[in-house]
């Protein structure tokens, strides 16, 4: 299944957090597509760093929690404390979407419940899936005109 996975880092050295997180994921799952990386301004939270944002494609055979799980390695790996929610962070790596899994509970919601309304995920997943949907929002394309 096709799995869309968002990075973002705004403490330490990002740019680097990003390349290993990227690593990190290569050697469990077939990337078959990476973003370039957005310098973005923060939205939401206290009064924080600018980030860094990327969307890569991946293919994985995981049961949906084990990739999440896999997901919350690599973020342990790289140092990522959770001091507060929507706070600064070393890395965050969060599922958007997986093949066609449609999941309402707390610890997963598939497709993740805030990709539509957020330019740092639909610009870089757009450069590299122009014609991708958003299975509860439709076309990312039109998401990304309608936030112009
Ligand atoms: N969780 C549920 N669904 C998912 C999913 N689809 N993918 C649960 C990943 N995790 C999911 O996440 C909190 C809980 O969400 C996890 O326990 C997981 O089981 P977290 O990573 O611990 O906390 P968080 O990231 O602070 O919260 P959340 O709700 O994921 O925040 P967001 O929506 O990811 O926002 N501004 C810019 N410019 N760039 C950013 O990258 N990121 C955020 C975080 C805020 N502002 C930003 C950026
Ligand atoms: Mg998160």
């Amino acid at each position: 299944m096709k799995a869309v996975i968002a990075l973002g880092a705004n403490l330490g050295n990002p740019e680097e957090q990003l390349d290993i997180a990227l690593e990190l994921l290569r050697q469990s799952l077939d990337v078959k597509a990476v973003s370039s990386y957005y310098e973005t301004a923060p939205v939401g939270g206290p009064e924080q760093p600018n980030y860094l944002n990327a969307v890569c494609i991946a293919e994985s055979d995981l049961p949906a929690f084990d990739l999440l799980a896999l997901l919350h390695g690599v973020e342990k790996v790289l140092g990522r404390e959770r001091i507060e929610r929507w706070g600064p962070r070393t890395i965050d790596l969060d599922l958007i979407q997986y093949g066609g899994i449609l999941s309402y509970a707390e610890e997963l919601t598939l497709p993740h419940p805030r990709a539509h309304e957020r330019r740092f995920v639909l610009e870089p997943w757009s450069e590299i899936e122009p014609d991708a949907i958003l299975l509860t929002h439709g076309k990312i394309s039109e998401l990304l005109m309608n936030l112009e």
